[in-house]
């Protein structure tokens, strides 16, 4: 199938109600990267699932000692799984179980077998680990490269990858999907902006992969410099890791002239890729139900919802080796959906992630707990544990202010603030990876809570 070119796209989006029929028809049967397994009937999805669930429950059974302790607790033994509903039987695994078992307690396979490693901000300063062997990779390379199909993407585009590279996912996902797929890709990683706008424009990307805030960020940069981005060869944005709204899709949209789509993942699950909307609906994620098994359920009382309710996201891994999860509590707020899409896919779809039901924040894309900045603060002379994070949206970024107090010993003069200032920020940088300005207040300033303590404000505009 030919790549389709700018012109060719904006005039299908311009097509009349009256050949929308024919429109929908021709989705179906569009460019899919694994078009048997994705257009699979959804009674077929089910015994898949049901066959790959036994092989994964039994392999965490098997190698896991986390998870064989507890099934055990639970009088349950693998060959008890007889239908998908047994697994409503079987314990949540949440992520602090991956943090009691930090680095590779939860690992399914000796070190020896682990071909990468990727980690992700854990809820104290100690970082989720997670695992891949060499058919982990292949598997997640596959998927994501499905995924950026689903997006829009095609073998021969040059993909101009921005997701950071290193422990987070998001940018070796990205890269070894984009290879996967069959596209160039230019492995740009985060930050220095107007290079990455040069290059973009030089190179002639069709695909962007970024955090949506930061394809924002790429825009305002771009207009400032006068380089208009509409006119580049960008026609698709592959964007997630963290929660935008519909309102900011369409800004998105306008102010880079390409389609916007959303991918969502998790390190703990695979990392970018469990789901990706196609480009033909831009209406919910379509989650890739031969590799995981999705559960919607109340967060109070771990009972599944009726589809269509919001509640949390669970996700069970069933062909991951190194790293099989049981019923993991993403503490993400969704909707899944079976309704049948346009574009002939039948696996479900995650409806945009509204929200988190933790304390976990996201800035500029980076996971970050309360409870890490406190850890930090706490190993720091003089700083008192009182702190404050105030997170506001300056222009089109997500901006962190810590303000910490000194010990009421201390009679700071200016320059020791700007010295404990320049420390917290530094530390707060190279230890959990979040650029943020710090206030020092007068001792007793910063507000002592009767109850819970409040350490957040977060001041972001809600999502729509
Ligand atoms: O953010 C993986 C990723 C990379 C996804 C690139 C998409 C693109 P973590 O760092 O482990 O992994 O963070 C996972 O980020 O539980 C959600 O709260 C949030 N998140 C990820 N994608 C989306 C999205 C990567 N599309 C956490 N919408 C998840 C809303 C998202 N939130």
């Amino acid at each position: 199938m030919g790549v389709p070119t700018k012109k060719s796209r904006s005039a299908a989006v311009k097509k009349p109600n009256a050949l929308r029929t024919v429109a929908s028809k021709r989705a179906a049967q569009s460019y899919k990267f694994d078009a048997v397994a994705e257009t699979m009937p959804r009674e077929e999805i089910a015994k898949l699932q049901l066959r790959r669930l036994k092989t994964s429950v039994k392999n965490a059974f098997d190698n896991v000692p986390f998870h064989r302790r507890r099934m055990k607790a639970q009088g349950f033994e693998p060959g008890d799984l007889k239908r998908l509903e047994d697994l409503a039987h079987l314990p949540f695994t949440l992520k602090t179980d991956l943090r009691d078992h930090y680095p590779f307690g939860l690992f399914a396979r000796p070190q020896s077998e682990i071909m990468r490693l990727h980690a992700s901000s854990g809820t104290t300063g100690k970082p989720t680990v997670v695992g891949y062997t060499g058919q982990d990779i292949a598997n997640w390379a596959a998927l994501m490269a499905r995924s950026l199909a689903c997006a829009g993407a095609r073998p021969g585009n040059i993909v101009h990858n921005a997701y950071g590279y290193g422990l987070f996912t998001g940018g070796l996902g990205a890269h070894y999907g984009a290879e996967r797929l069959g596209a160039t890709v230019v492995p740009m990683s985060g930050g220095s902006t107007e290079r990455q706008i040069v290059l973009i424009t030089d190179f002639g990307a069709r695909v962007l992969c970024a955090t949506p805030s930061y394809a924002l960020a790429m825009a305002e940069v771009a207009e400032k410099e006068g380089v208009d981005l509409r006119k580049s060869k960008l026609e698709i944005g592959v964007f997630g890791a963290e929660p935008w709204s519909e309102a900011m899709r369409r800004e998105i949209e306008a102010r880079l002239g390409l389609k916007a789509v959303d991918i969502y993942g998790l390190s703990e699950i695979m990392g970018p890729g469990v789901a990706c909307e196609c480009e033909e609906a831009q209406a919910g994620l379509h989650g890739w139900e031969d590799h995981f098994l999705f559960e919607v359920i109340d967060p109070d009382t771990g009972n599944a919802v009726k589809e269509g309710e919001a509640g949390e996201l669970v996700i069970t891994t069933l062909t991951k080796e190194a790293l099989p999860m049981v019923r993991y509590r993403t503490r993400d707020i969704t909707r899944l959906s079976t309704e049948r899409c346009v574009c002939g896919r039948t696996h479900v779809r995650i409806k945009r992630i509204t929200g988190r039901n933790d304390d976990m924040l996201i800035i500029r894309g980076v996971n970050v707990y309360p409870s890490q900045i406190e850890s930090v603060l706490v190993g720091l002379p003089d700083v008192a544990p009182h702190y404050l994070l105030v997170v506001e949206r300056q222009g089109v970024l997500d901006h962190l202010t810590i303000e910490v107090e000194m010990m009421p010993n201390v009679v700071p003069t200016k320059e020791m603030r700007t010295v404990v200032a320049e420390s917290v920020r530094h530390h707060v940088k190279s230890i959990i990876g979040v650029t943020a300005d710090v206030t020092v207040k007068e001792p007793g300033e910063i507000p002592r809570s009767m109850g819970k303590a409040v350490r957040v404000r977060d001041l972001r505009p809600k999502l729509a």
